[in-house]
């Protein structure tokens, strides 16, 4: 195959003809500009040239080979007609490297809270903005902490805690902690490596993590980062084209994959302003996305901007269809009331996760751990407990091992951590997440010493007083790290002349 010089992809910078590069190969998207998620905008702007570096860490490396006909893959560039460019350093980059530099060192990071801390003041402000934002007025995400504050324990003495184990199996996969990392999409966003800091410290340390649909790394480099025998989950977006979904599905389990965690709570991505005020779509300030091109609005932020995938008709009725495409463990995730727990262990799925995404979706949800009592409560009254072939998941505002051990208490099988691990390797990478393992680790052996528990299957209801969990008028101590880290909302600011 002949290659194709910078100068001819050069005169093709226009919306009539639209060439770009990515990893040296020239496409030719014209045909793609109005069906781009994202808006033409942002890929005109690199029309003729290299869009490598804006391309990456939004996309899977694999989403042009899957969305653009192979006859526009027009081949590969001449690498020795592209002048060598040094990447110009901008006030950004001196200010962000100015700001990494300042970071404390890792082992003064104490808990969770700190990587929060950094995290907020090393990112970009698109990322900062698009990893912490939550839907509406963003009660729901604060409403996470809140629940653990409102629930108090009543431990156990004199009984030699000498050595405690927390140990235990998820989904029949060995952990190391009582909690895996949950799916939080974009990752590189944070940091080069993307999610690839997490499997390789989740490797390490015998935690296990959820892929992510929406990964900025594809789902085989996170395969081939894990060690021989790391057990994985995925997270599942339906797509509206079922044969890509039964094709990722399907090729995920042929890769050893445990369990699908199917996202049932997101037929339509919130509204996240935070999100929303960085324009992020346009990638510049003020841009804006053409309207009415694939139902995505201008200026609706990173997330809106890739979701035009996601099938809102998912319904009760696909459950059989993904039994009969797979047989890794099915997990529905966001469940919210006892009648869909229910309807869930009838449908034969082998768990659920009681989610409200990160308080990202509906607004003054409940937060999972106050549906984790109704639904206990439920499911007690279908059949054995606990349920060794229904497994029921909490996630949403864990920060210590102690709402891990308040969840576990009330008949969670293990808690998902999503946002935590996602600041620690924003903030430190890999070595941030094994941190972050290690404080989880630490916190878990004090408090499983302290409330007189040594080993899981003695962390019991009656460890807890979950009495104001439902007072949503409840006076709760003041829970002051996470306080500073969360971002108030702000409105909408007059020009600056
Ligand atoms: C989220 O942002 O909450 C996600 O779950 C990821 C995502 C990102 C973009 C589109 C849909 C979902």
């Amino acid at each position: 195959m002949s290659l194709i010089s910078a100068a001819t992809v050069s005169q093709h910078a226009s919306r009539d003809s639209c060439w770009i590069i990515v990893h040296g190969k020239v496409y030719d998207v014209t045909d793609f500009l109005d069906d781009h998620p994202g808006g033409s905008k942002i890929i005109l702007k690199y029309a003729g040239t290299d869009a490598t570096e804006a391309y990456d860490p939004i996309h899977p490396p694999d989403a042009i080979k899957t969305n653009l006909p192979t006859q526009k893959h027009i081949g590969e560039i001449d690498p020795s007609t592209v002048a060598k460019v040094v990447k110009k350093v901008t006030d950004a980059d001196r200010k962000r490297q100015a700001l990494l530099d300042a970071r404390p060192p890792l082992d003064e990071i104490l808990n969770l809270h700190d990587f929060e801390a950094v995290a907020r003041s090393v990112l970009p402000d698109k990322a900062w903005a698009y990893y912490s934002s939550a839907s509406d007025d963003e009660i729901t995400i604060r409403e996470n902490r809140a629940a653990f504050q409102r629930i108090w324990f009543r431990p156990r003495i004199l009984r030699d805690v000498t050595s405690v184990d927390w140990s235990c199996t998820i989904l029949g996969q060995k952990s190391s902690l009582p909690l895996y990392i949950s799916a939080t999409a974009l990752g590189k966003l944070g940091h080069p490596d993307g999610e690839l800091n997490l499997t390789r410290a989740a490797g390490k340390h015998g935690v296990i993590q959820m892929i992510p649909t929406l990964a900025s790394c594809s789902f085989d480099q996170i395969v081939d980062a894990a060690v021989p025998g790391q057990p994985l989950f995925l997270q599942l977006y339906v797509n509206r084209n079922r044969e890509i979904t039964k094709n990722y599905v399907q090729h995920a389990e042929r890769r050893g994959v445990k369990a699908l965690f199917i996202t049932v709570d997101a037929p339509q991505l919130g509204r996240r302003e935070k999100d929303m005020r960085m324009k992020f779509v346009g990638d510049d300030a003020g841009a804006k996305v053409q309207e009415g091109q694939s139902g995505v609005k201008k200026d609706q932020g990173v997330a809106r901007a890739i979701s035009s995938f996601i099938d809102p008709s998912l319904s009760w009725k696909d459950i059989p269809w993904f039994r009969s495409i797979t047989n890794m463990s099915i997990i529905l995730k966001g469940v919210a009331t006892p009648e869909d727990a229910i309807m869930a262990l009838e449908a034969g799925v082998q768990g659920i996760v009681l989610s409200n995404h990160g308080g990202r979706q509906l607004d003054t949800s409940r937060s999972g751990l106050e549906n984790l009592v109704d639904i206990v409560a439920a499911l007690k009254t279908r059949g054995p407990w606990p349920n060794p072939n229904f497994s029921v998941f909490v996630d949403g505002g864990v920060r210590r091992a102690s709402d891990v051990l308040k969840a576990l208490a009330l008949g969670a099988s293990a808690v998902g951590v999503g946002r935590g691990f996602l600041y620690a390797f924003s903030s430190y990478g890999q070595e941030g997440v094994e941190r972050a393992i290690q404080i989880f680790r630490d916190e878990i052996e004090m408090n499983m010493r302290l409330l007189g528990a040594r080993n899981l299957s003695e962390v019991v209801p009656e460890m807890v007083d979950a009495s104001a969990l439902h007072s949503h008028a409840t006076i709760t101590p003041r829970d002051s790290l996470y306080d500073q880290t969360y971002q108030p909302l702000r409105l909408a600011q007059p020009k600056t002349r």
